[in-house]
């Protein structure tokens, strides 16, 4: 199978000095006038990591350059030094341990906002996690993983300014956010603060990309809630309307076509995403530099090859009411035993993807860098489902494979959101262009997580959250439990109605794979690392 990413070349990769003949950042010209005159004059760079080649053009394929090797998520660049902010967190755990297992060179900053956080709400992650010092030792000990850590805030622009200068990163993942719309929905102070954090967190970022790394590219963690669900159908494109969509008014029309699509932020932290949006990509327009914004859904899970290695290796899990996503609080409430709380009728359908998954989309997307000055959004999804239907699939789990008895309990619903509502989504970059399928289901992701709460020191930790578990966060400002609308037992309920549809463009994935047969041998893993030991 020939890789995603084969035919790219030196014009995606973070080692080309772009600069270093035309610095074309500054001259407000269009990709395409650019690209016009490279055709017709030729362009020379240089490779901070070839200084052999002198000034050469950038056509080097990553297939055909000595730095790029093969492994199972495309092409990556040998020891690529990645940063990840928020390292200490759910996906930024994970992902380290899964770079760094790779061969890539991991660094990066935390300040442990989550865990307060998580503490403020009087709970804990169920899964035990060490102080970071001790997982990173862990993580040399059992994985053979060097990761470089600092404790920064990303707000502290000087430190972090300091420590991207120290490491040069070649990608720069962004997960250093406050991921919660219930704890934006607390108050006045708890909203500035998501905000505050957010956005102008990630406007620092980008300036200190600009000053420090302008060729390493951002994978800037989104939300699939920032485009809402719009009432009309309308398809959630990714990030921006496709070439032939039109806007029809008045008998006269106008392409869409490359403008951002319409977003309609479902609380104060969503809206952090949505702004940070236009920041990310008013900074690829104005200074050239690269990103990928990746709208992803919502998350659920606990397994990845890396974070399973060991138990001290786990990442976090919390089930509150503030930090817990949907999945991972339904299969909680099914282990205590205590009733699944559907808001409302249960009808909201949302984007969702295993943490397996979702790593594994981010790995093709640090191995194919956007082109200088690109500005990229994808939907990170592999499934739709309604609030309803994640219950009943709980509970049949839940039932069938650890013998547990649930109930249903549709409570009020504490937030403003839309419950029946149709919802189409496309999601065909990820499948199309970087080559990635989902491989976990639904189920057997529910049931990697009632394996690992069920255990007795697990469940324990579960026990001590009990009352955090039911909501208490208005979107009006109110603070009072919901109440249970209607109590139901799994599977008496007629489901029915409508079917939301993800456009993949799967038999285009498959056709273009069955077209080309090139055999590709990749590093087996312990390889890459002894190569990073
Ligand atoms: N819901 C229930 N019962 C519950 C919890 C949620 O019916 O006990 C419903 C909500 O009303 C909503 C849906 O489930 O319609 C999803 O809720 P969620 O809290 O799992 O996800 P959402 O708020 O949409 O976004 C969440 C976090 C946000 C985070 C995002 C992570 O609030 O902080 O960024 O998931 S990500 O996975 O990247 O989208």
């Amino acid at each position: 199978m020939k890789l995603h990413n084969a035919d790219k070349t030196c014009w995606n990769c973070p080692a080309a000095l772009l600069k270093g003949n035309v610095d074309f950042r500054a001259c407000g010209q269009s990709v395409e006038s650019i690209r016009d005159k490279i055709d017709s004059q030729g362009l020379l760079i240089e490779c901070n990591r070839r200084s052999e080649l002198g000034y050469f053009e950038p056509t080097i394929t990553f297939k055909e350059c000595p730095e790029w090797r093969p492994t199972e998520y495309g092409y990556l660049l040998k020891d690529m030094r990645v940063m990840i902010l928020g390292i200490d967190g759910y996906l930024g755990w994970t992902l380290a341990l899964k770079l760094g297992s790779l061969g890539c060179k991991v660094s990066g900053v935390d300040c442990f906002i989550r865990r307060n956080a998580v503490k403020e709400k009087d709970s804990h992650s169920i899964v035990p996690i060490a102080p970071i010092e001790e997982r990173i030792r862990v993580a040399k000990e059992v994985l053979g993983v060097d990761i470089a850590f600092r404790e920064i805030n990303i707000l502290d622009r000087e430190r972090l300014g300091a420590f991207m200068k120290e490491v040069l990163p070649e990608t720069i993942v962004h997960y250093g956010e406050i991921p919660s719309a219930p704890y934006s929905m607390v108050d006045c102070d708890h909203a500035i603060s998501v905000q505050h954090n957010n956005v102008i967190g990630t406007l620092g970022v980008l300036f200190l990309m600009k000053e420090i790394v302008p060729e390493a590219s951002l994978i800037k963690l989104g939300t699939m809630g920032e485009y809402g669900a719009p009432l009309t159908g309308r398809p959630l494109f990714e990030g921006m309307f496709p070439a032939d969509a039109v806007l029809v008014w008045d008998d006269r029309e106008w392409s869409l076509g490359g403008e951002l699509t319409p977003r309609d932020p479902v609380s104060f932290y969503h809206v952090s995403k949505v702004q940070d949006t236009f920041n990310v990509y008013e900074a690829c327009k104005y200074w050239w530099l690269r990103s990928y914004d990746v709208m992803q859904g919502v998350i659920y899970g606990v397994h990845t090859e890396e974070v399973s290695a060991d138990p001290r290796l786990r990442t976090r899990f919390d089930v509150d009411e503030w930090f817990g996503t949907v999945i991972n609080r339904f299969v909680s409430q099914a282990a205590l035993g205590m009733p699944l709380t559907i808001y409302g009728e249960g009808q909201q359908i949302r984007g969702y993807i295993a943490l397996e998954d979702a790593m594994d989309c981010m790995v093709r997307l640090i191995s194919s860098p956007p082109e200088p000055g690109q500005y990229d959004v994808v939907n990170q999804v592999s499934g739709l489902h309604k609030v309803r239907e994640l219950a009943e699939t709980v509970a049949q789990v839940a039932s069938e494979k650890h013998g547990l008895t649930v109930e249903m309990h549709r409570v009020e619903n504490p937030r403003v959101e839309a419950d029946h509502h149709p919802l189409e989504v496309i999601s065909k970059k990820l499948p199309n262009e970087l080559g990635f399928q989902p491989d976990v289901t639904l189920e057997e992701e529910i049931n990697r997580m009632l394996d690992l709460l069920v255990r007795s020191d697990i469940m324990m930790r579960l026990k001590k959250v009990e009352h955090v578990i039911r909501p208490r966060t208005w979107w009006s400002g109110d603070k009072r439990e919901v109440e249970t609308l209607e109590a139901y037992l799994p599977g008496t309920k007629n489901e029915g109605g409508y079917t939301p549809t993800l456009h993949t463009g799967k038999g285009d994935l498959l056709k273009s794979q069955a077209e080309d047969t090139e055999e590709v041998e990749f590093p087996k893993m312990t390889q890459a690392i002894e190569h990073d030991g």
